[in-house]
C-alpha cells in the first residue's frame, strides 16, 4: 500500500471548494430514471447521457472526482475518446462503484446487505489499469419499527471495512457510504440515533480491518427526518443535527466527508451543505463536501430527454448545480446564486 499516494488522492478529492459527482447508477436505476421521462433504455442511450455529463464545459471547476458504473468506465465519447480520459483531461479523478448492489438480508425482513466482495481484488486491479483511483461501496440502512437491527448494521459495517481494506491494498481511496434512508415517517432524532449507531459500527470495523483513515472519504446521509415525517426541520436545524452527530462519530483523521443527497431536492441539499460550512466550517476537523447524484444530475436529466439538441441546455443545468454546490462548500450559496440559472 502506498499510503502517501492514498492520502494525496483523498485530499485532492475534498480540497478547496470542489466535490464529487456520483454518476454510478446501475443499469436498472438509470433505466428507471429514463423510463419516468420516456427516454429509451439502451446501452447507447446511457452512453449518450453519460457523454453529456462528462463533456460538460467547466465541469472540473466544481467537480474533483466522478464515480462511474462498470458499464460507463468502459464507454467512450462519439469521437472515440474514453470517458476516463475526458474526465482526467478536465482535472476530474475517475472513480468506480464496486459494490454489486444491496440484496435482501436472510432472516431479516425489510433489511438489506450490500454484496460484491467476491472477486473484488481482481476487479480493482482491472479498474486501476483503466485509470480509476478511488472507489465507492454503498450500504443501505432502512429505518422503521425495530429496524435497523444489530445484525444488519454490523454485517454492512463489516463489508464496508473489508471493501475499504481491499481498496487501499490495491491503490484506491475507498469512499465509504453507509446510507440511512429517508424513506418513512421517522423523526430527525431517530435519524440522528441511527446514523450515530451506524457510524460507530463502521469506524469500529474500519479500525479492526486496519484501514488507514487518512486515506478514505466518508459518504454519509445528512441527519434528516423521514420524508413522511410531519415535522420537517429548518435548514439550520438540519445542519446543526448533522454536524453534531458527525462530531460524535467520525474521527478527526478522516480528511473529508462528502454527503449523498438521498432524495432531497437539489436546492435543499445545497442549502443544508451551505449552512454546515457557513456555521461550522473552519472549526471542523474534516472538510464537508458533496457527492451528490440526483441533486446534481436531476435538472439536467429532465432537460436532456434523450435528445442531442438538448445537450447544451442540459449541460448548462448540470454546471449550474455543480456551481451551486461549490458555493455551498464555501458557505456562500444563496438565492442570488440559485437565480443565476440556465
Ligand atoms: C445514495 O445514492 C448515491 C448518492 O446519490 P444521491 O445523491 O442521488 O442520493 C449514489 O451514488 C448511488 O449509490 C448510485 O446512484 C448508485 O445507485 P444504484 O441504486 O443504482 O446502485
Amino acid at each position: 500500500m502506498n499510503a502517501q499516494a492514498l492520502m494525496d488522492t483523498a485530499r485532492v478529492l475534498v480540497a478547496g471548494d470542489r466535490g464529487l459527482l456520483a454518476m454510478d447508477e446501475s443499469n436498472p436505476t438509470c433505466n428507471k430514471r429514463f423510463a419516468r421521462l420516456g427516454i429509451v433504455q439502451t446501452a447507447e442511450s446511457r452512453r449518450a447521457y453519460r457523454e453529456m455529463i462528462v463533456t460538460t464545459p467547466g465541469l472540473g471547476e466544481c467537480i474533483s472526482g466522478a464515480i462511474l458504473f462498470d458499464e460507463t468506465i468502459r464507454q467512450q465519447t462519439t469521437d472515440g475518446t474514453p470517458f476516463v480520459e475526458v474526465l482526467s483531461d478536465a482535472g476530474v479523478i475517475p472513480g468506480i462503484k464496486v459494490d454489486t448492489g444491496a440484496a435482501e438480508m436472510a432472516g431479516h425482513p425489510g433489511e438489506k446487505i450490500t454484496e460484491g466482495l467476491d472477486g473484488l481484488r481482481d476487479r480493482l486491479a482491472e479498474y486501476y489499469c483503466m485509470g480509476a483511483r478511488f472507489a465507492k461501496w454503498r450500504a443501505v440502512i432502512a429505518v422503521g419499527e425495530g429496524v435497523p437491527g444489530r445484525a444488519c448494521v454490523e454485517a454492512n459495517a463489516h463489508a464496508l471495512a473489508r471493501y475499504a481494506a481491499l481498496c487501499q491494498e490495491c491503490g484506491f481511496v475507498p469512499v465509504v457510504e453507509p446510507e440511512v434512508l429517508m424513506d418513512g415517517g421517522h423523526t430527525l432524532e431517530r435519524c440522528s440515533d441511527v446514523t450515530g449507531l451506524v457510524l460507530h459500527s463502521v469506524f469500529t470495523q474500519l479500525f479492526l480491518q486496519g484501514v488507514m483513515l487518512e486515506g478514505i472519504i466518508l459518504k454519509p446521509n445528512m441527519v434528516l427526518p423521514g420524508l413522511l415525517c410531519p415535522a420537517q426541520p429548518g435548514v439550520d436545524e438540519a445542519a446543526d443535527a448533522t454536524v453534531k452527530c458527525l462530531l460524535r462519530s467520525v474521527p478527526a483523521a478522516v480528511p473529508g466527508i462528502a454527503f449523498l443527497s438521498g432524495g432531497q431536492s437539489a436546492e435543499l441539499a445545497s442549502a443544508r451543505l451551505n449552512a454546515m460550512n457557513a456555521t461550522f466550517g473552519s472549526r471542523l476537523p474534516w472538510a464537508l463536501a458533496f457527492s451528490f447524484a440526483r441533486a446534481i444530475q436531476g435538472p439536467a436529466l429532465e432537460i436532456w430527454e434523450g435528445k442531442e439538441s438538448n445537450v447544451p441546455a442540459a449541460q448548462k443545468a448540470l454546471y449550474h448545480r455543480a456551481m451551486c454546490n461549490r458555493a455551498a462548500r464555501r458557505g456562500e450559496y444563496d438565492a442570488a446564486i440559485e437565480r443565476m440559472s440556465a
